[in-house]
């Protein structure tokens, strides 16, 4: 019973939850370069063509082929998603053409739904 309950706590909390495409491309640039994003809605990542990977600025997450052993600047067509709970903008780079600083970069910008103008009106009584 508590599984069932937990099982659908989560499945309303990801209900309103988006999905936005970033592509790495193979004239070494994501697009978007920048978005924004709501907490809680994910970025899939799509290797468009080249030889890439996606790494936080931070370290929070670095993928290719997945986000975990297979991180590494990869050539074949990957796939991944990465949900995004942190507000704030994150940065994030490809470790064969970018770093911290410059070459093949990219930035997420977490905000709170409930900053965004209208918000309330849509969910609170009038
Ligand atoms: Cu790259």
């Amino acid at each position: 019973m508590r599984a069932l309950l937990l099982a659908c706590a989560l499945a309303a909390s990801n209900a309103q939850a988006r999905s936005f495409t970033v592509t790495a491309n193979a004239d070494m640039t994501f697009s978007p370069a920048q978005i924004e994003i709501y907490q809680g809605d994910s970025i899939h990542f799509v290797n468009n063509g080249g030889l890439h990977n996606v790494r936080a600025d931070d370290g929070s997450f670095t993928c290719a082929l997945d986000c975990n052993l297979h991180n590494a600047p990869s050539s074949q067509p990957w796939q991944v998603s990465v949900r995004f709970n942190r507000l704030g903008t994150i940065g994030y780079y490809c470790d064969q053409h970018g770093d911290l600083t410059s070459g093949m970069r990219g930035s997420v910008t977490v905000i709170d739904r409930i900053l965004v103008a209208g918000f309330e009106k849509v969910f609170l009584p009038e």
